[in-house]
């Protein structure tokens, strides 16, 4: 009898690779090999499908009319956040707030729930490894009310220090909000630890989680996050659809952020009413179709089973690592001991700029660049890396193709 394989398939990934359109694409006349998934993904045919049926079957306004078209655009754009619910296991679906992305999630809860509650002296703490949209959108909380950011440092590998973390924590700490895995490290960060000595010091834990869902089971109530905020284009859905989950307890208690329609109940010149959270956070004709197809993602992604695409991007990560070490000229940025999908490196005679065009020739794309978290890049000595990132659908061949293409870099460059 034959042994079993070393690695038997977790899934079936040229089945799974089928259900995305743009991956059957030539680039520059050569397969693609898609390894930007930490920018964005691409996006299975089930979710192109029901933007097109949105549109020819379901489109109105929502929340207004009693026609049947309205009550389905209605019903759609509900049903995703009952799906949302589902997917991030929140105790309610009034606590996901539709929002264009991880950006405006994060401007979300810093100015309709920082901003009115923080006063100078108070402290915001964020990590050194935050992406720009958790850093600046703090900043400006913190010169509008004269409160203070302070920034967990990390060690060489790209992990926090959790002493330094803990030293930072007083009475003055109102609100901790951390990435939960790095886009420019793929570092994973103990975001339940961080959260629970957050709380212990009555501040308020909020997480990014853009670079988190697509990875890994993420359970609000498990990590006892205040806010956690994703985007709908990194896991397989559109672009200008995303999530700001928040306790029920904040939202109710937050100010609107934009004011317009659907969250009023009643306007007078005198005195405005608001609607109820979520609806008081979504003023304005919001993306509908957008909902309706972040729902077909969290449907494609729940019926994989985020732990199976976790178990193989985890065996694709470690075997991109290793075939990259044959590569001497490739340095890794970012070792901590738990990572995520992202390979970020430097190669000392080429910059990265040249080695995306180099990799973009032979059809493998790849993000260079600062990846918006110009601090940790500082912090790491490195003005920019290349970075290939891990989506579900990848395969050794995408590595392969990688590895093969960075020879090359390293031939031309020496
Ligand atoms: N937070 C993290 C950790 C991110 O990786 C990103 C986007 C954002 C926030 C912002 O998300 P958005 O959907 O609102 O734009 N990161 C990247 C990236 O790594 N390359 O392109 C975008």
């Amino acid at each position: 009898m034959r042994a079993a394989p070393a690695n038997p398939p977790i899934y079936n990934i040229e089945k799974i690779r089928g259900d995305f359109p743009a991956l059957q694409e030539l680039m520059r006349g050569k397969p693609l090999a898609y390894l930007d998934n930490a920018a964005t993904t691409q996006k299975p045919q089930a979710v192109l499908d029901v933007i097109q049926n949105y549109y020819v079957s379901s489109n109105a306004n929502i929340h207004r009319a009693v026609h049947l078209l309205a009550q389905r655009a209605t019903e759609a754009y509900e049903s995703a956040r009952e799906k949302t619910r589902q997917f991030l296991n929140a105790e309610r679906a009034s606590e996901c707030v539709f929002v264009r992305g991880t950006t405006e999630a994060v401007n979300l809860a810093a100015n309709a729930y920082a901003r009115p509650r923080l006063k100078p002296g108070d402290e915001i703490v964020v990590s050194a490894m935050e992406h720009h949209s958790n850093i600046v959108p703090w900043q400006l909380v913190c010169q509008a009310t004269g409160a203070r950011l302070r920034v967990i440092p990390m060690n060489n590998r790209g992990e926090l220090i959790m002493e330094e973390y803990e030293a930072l924590l007083n009475e003055k700490t109102q609100i901790v909000s951390v990435v939960h895995v790095s886009n420019a490290l793929g570092t994973v960060n103990p975001v339940r630890e961080i959260g629970r000595m957050a709380h212990e010091h009555g501040a308020v834990f909020m997480v990014d989680g853009a670079q988190a869902v697509q990875h890994m089971r993420v359970d609000v109530q498990e990590l006892n996050a205040d806010f956690y905020a994703f985007s709908g284009h990194k896991l397989y859905g559109p672009t200008g659809i995303g999530i700001l989950y928040g306790k029920h307890e904040h939202l109710e208690s937050m100010e609107p952020y934009e004011g317009g329609g659907e969250m009023i109940l009643s306007v007078s010149f005198e005195k405005t009413t608001y609607n109820d959270p979520p609806h008081k956070f979504e003023a304005g004709t919001p993306n509908i179709a957008g909902a309706a197809a972040l729902e077909a993602a969290l449907d494609y992604v729940m019926s994989l089973g985020v732990e199976r695409i976790a178990a193989h991007e985890k065996r694709l990560l470690e075997y991109a690592h290793e075939t990259l070490s044959f590569n001497r000229r490739v340095q890794l940025v970012g070792t901590a001991a738990e990572k995520a999908s992202v390979i970020s490196f430097v190669m000392d005679s080429a910059h990265p700029h040249d080695i995306g065009t180099i990799l973009d020739s032979d059809g493998v794309a790849i993000r260079t660049g600062h990846h918006c978290a110009q601090p940790a890049m500082e912090r790491l000595g490195v003005p920019a890396t290349a970075r290939a990132s891990i989506g579900l659908y990848n395969t050794t061949e995408d590595i392969d193709a990688l590895a093969r293409s960075l020879n090359k870099v390293a031939e031309i460059f020496g």
